[in-house]
């Protein structure tokens, strides 16, 4: 008796498993996977959070692009968290999509994921952040912005702006989420671009986490330990607000007394810019989603798609932000 129990279970999973790789060829005569009724596209996407106004503006262009594109939008917010893109990305394996799309918080840690999508014959693509595995055939393209270079751009202005200064510059810098690739990069564009110039000295350099809130308690702890801060370089606009609520808390001038030069260009950056309390700021476009949409299109048609896509991306100095902020998206 309960050997026939067993092997009528045995036999259900047999059947079961029978009818999942059915599903997974795409044979049976019925639907192909991931696409609902009249070959809608299912997009799984895994969003980092809602760290910055960065991130708001991000999300919001990608939810709009793909409702216009008539793509199915399945959308997760990570919380800053890689555990929670990862189950989320095992859960769009799961659910059959037709392409998986995510912004990875960290640079380091995919592969096993990333080979559990591929061997479900799912594509995959990376935007806004990059991933560090050598092995490339796990995504199928990158869309979004070089970060090196704005560190780049960032170290450039601050060079020229203090190309007269004698004596010793001392700088502080609020890095982003520590593992993320615009931090690690952003950091090392910024070192480059100082190098060869001795006068410039990053005497604190702590993780803010993109956040405002942590941006502010990082500063304020840097106006505590640092008697001397000339500079703040935020690896982006919000913890650079955070930190000008710092700066006016401890009873000085942010943009006078401490110069500051941050990056994104979000309307609340852009603001502070021009109210002189933010001094440059390199461009970070979050507007990725129509761009995004488009390679969702083509990648679920089986097209050859480049492996890199660079976003095109400007500089901000007060002057400039004053006259761009009336027509500012985001
Ligand atoms: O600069 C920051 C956000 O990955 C480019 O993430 C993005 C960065 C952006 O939190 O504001």
């Amino acid at each position: 008796m309960k050997y026939r129990k067993l092997a009528a279970v045995a036999a259900g999973i047999v059947s079961l498993t029978l009818f999942t790789a059915c599903g997974e060829a795409g044979g049976g005569g019925g639907q192909t996977p991931g696409s609902g009724g009249g070959g809608t596209i299912t997009l799984g996407f895994s969003q980092v959070g809602a760290e910055s106004g960065w991130r708001t503006a991000n999300t919001k262009s990608i939810q709009d692009s793909a409702k216009a594109a008539g793509i199915d939008l399945k959308f997760s917010d990570a919380q800053q968290k890689q555990e929670n893109q990862i189950r989320a990305i095992r859960s769009f394996i799961q659910q059959k999509v037709k392409v998986i799309a995510f912004s990875p918080v960290v640079e380091s840690g995919w592969d096993t994921v990333l080979k559990e999508a591929k061997t479900a014959n799912i594509p995959v693509i990376l935007t806004d952040r990059a991933i560090d595995s050598p092995d490339t055939s796990l995504y199928k393209t990158f869309l979004g912005s070089d970060f090196v270079k704005e560190g780049r751009k960032a170290g450039e202005w601050l060079t020229k702006e203090f190309a007269s200064a004698t004596g010793d510059v001392n700088i502080v810098e609020l890095q982003g989420t520590t593992g993320s690739a615009p931090a690690n990069d952003r950091k090392k564009g910024f070192a480059e671009a100082i190098a060869s110039t001795s006068k410039f000295k990053v005497v604190a350099s702590q993780t803010g986490e993109f956040t405002r809130a942590k941006g502010k308690e990082v500063m304020e702890a840097f106006l505590k330990s640092q008697s001397k801060i000339d500079v703040l370089y935020a690896h982006n606009d919000d913890m650079a607000l955070g930190a000008i609520e710092a700066i006016e808390g401890a009873g000085k001038k942010p943009g006078t007394d401490i110069k500051i030069v941050s990056i994104d260009a979000v309307r609340d950056g852009m603001q502070a810019l021009a109210d002189g309390k933010i001094n440059y700021i390199v461009e970070c476009n979050p507007l990725l989603g129509p761009q995004l949409m488009d390679l969702v299109k083509k990648v679920a048609a089986g097209e050859q798609v480049p492996q890199r896509i660079e976003t095109e991306e400007t500089e901000f100095d007060q002057a400039k932000a004053k006259e761009v902020l009336p027509q500012r998206q985001y």
